[in-house]
């Protein structure tokens, strides 16, 4: 099973409130409808300009906060759903059999984490050949009462529970880069384990935020992690097909997906 990551900037543009790049999704869903149904896919998108800004305008990662905060977190939510919806119509154009999987009903979350989740129904949805399409979301939490579940949560904590043959994340940039790629001698991380077994250090990355996080998480999922730009055509279908793109994390020597990488 391959899980596929939508970037928030990818789908959505960050500085337009509620924008939806409907061209990128099509594209990202017409490549996977070309490995569908040999392949297995699990996606997870982010919150783009749907959940990001209500999500700070409700101040939600400050926990529980009395009828305001919860009424923006329901509002949170649903505009999660109807970002979630958009690309679900999508996959289904193209043929996929995109089923839309809400996290806020399957996991509880603890100081940043999933401390709890009933992932049984992707796996049998999975089996059954859909596509089980989740997001990251508003979450119910067991100390602040709740919080933001990221989509990068989400596939770490997957990729644990399931045999995952590769995790590819699509981003606005061509991958990782040694420093903010928009400044003009910033490089291209190839071959992350590399880059970061000189000092083992993910401080080398000069980042902050979502990227630091990303690269964490990815280094400590067992199986193969692509970084991709998730804009150009055939980058997608290159990392399913296990060529060289973008940034790569190599799979732990010690885990073996029963699937082919
Ligand atoms: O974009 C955040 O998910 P992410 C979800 O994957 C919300 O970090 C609701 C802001």
């Amino acid at each position: 099973m391959i899980i596929v990551k939508l970037g928030g900037s990818v789908i959505s543009n960050k500085d337009e409130p509620f924008s939806f790049n409907e061209e990128a999704v099509k594209n990202i869903a017409e490549e996977i409808s070309s490995f569908y149904p040999e392949k297995k896919f699990v996606i997870v998108h982010g919150g783009g300009s749907y959940g990001h800004p209500l999500a700070s305008k409700y101040k939600i990662r400050e926990g529980m906060g009395g009828i305001e905060r919860m009424i923006g977190t329901s509002i949170t939510h649903q505009a999660m759903l109807e970002l979630n919806g958009k690309i679900i119509d999508i996959f289904l154009s193209k043929a996929l059999p995109a089923f839309s999987v809400s996290p806020s009903s399957i996991f509880i979350m603890k100081a940043g984490k999933i401390a709890y989740g009933n992932i049984k129904v992707i796996m049998e949805l999975v089996e059954r050949g859909f596509i089980p399409v989740l997001f990251g979301d508003v979450c119910l939490d067991e100390e602040k009462g709740i919080d933001i579940l990221s989509g990068d949560n989400i596939i770490s904590y997957l990729e644990e529970k399931m045999d995952v043959e590769k995790v590819i994340f699509l981003m606005d940039v061509d991958g990782i880069y040694d420093k903010n790629p928009e400044e003009e001698d910033a490089n291209l991380i190839e071959n992350i384990d590399e880059y970061i077994s000189i000092d083992s250090s993910i401080k080398k990355f000069d980042v902050t935020g979502g990227i630091e996080n990303k690269i964490k998480e990815a280094m400590n999922m067992r199986c193969r992690v692509y970084f991709i730009n998730g804009f150009m055509r055939g980058n997608l279908s290159k990392a399913i097909e296990g060529k060289k793109v973008g940034s790569i994390k190599e799979a732990d020597k010690s885990y073996k997906s029963h699937q082919p990488l």
